[in-house]
């Protein structure tokens, strides 16, 4: 008897929990689904020894496989040495932006060469 009450009680439970309807008293919020946002490692491929240190979007991907997004959201680019930001140096970029990466052509700056930069890429995190 016990443990058929038992039984019922266990089926009243389960019942009451599968039929259970969002109500006014409680709402249904759904998870929030925030796109996180993750970073790339740095990429330095190349030096300002020859014409310019070429960071190049397409280079990197060659030589990375795999290792930066498809639709990557920022690039940054700072100095090897100092980690100085490429827009705090004073140097003239002959290409800086998301679709083709980064390059410093020696021959546009002022006086010496480019400095030696490194570039990262923010990407959607990967689940
Ligand atoms: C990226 O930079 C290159 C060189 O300045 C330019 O030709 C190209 O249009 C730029 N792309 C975007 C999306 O700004
Ligand atoms: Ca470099």
């Amino acid at each position: 008897m016990i443990k058929l009450l038992s039984v019922a009680i266990f089926a009243a439970l389960f019942l009451e929990s599968h039929q259970r309807r969002p109500s006014p008293e409680e709402p249904f919020y759904p998870e929030p689904e925030e796109p996180k946002v993750c970073w790339t490692k740095w990429f330095d491929r190349d030096n300002p020894s020859g014409t310019g240190d070429w960071e190049l979007l397409k280079d990197l991907r060659k030589e990375n496989t795999g290792k930066i997004c498809k639709y990557p959201l920022y690039i940054e680019a700072i100095t090897t040495d100092t980690m100085t930001p490429a827009i705090s140096t004073g140097q003239t970029f002959y290409i800086y932006n998301l679709t083709q990466g980064f390059v410093c052509r020696n021959k546009d700056q002022r006086k010496g060469m480019c400095r030696d930069y490194k570039v990262r890429f923010r990407c959607l995190c990967r689940n």
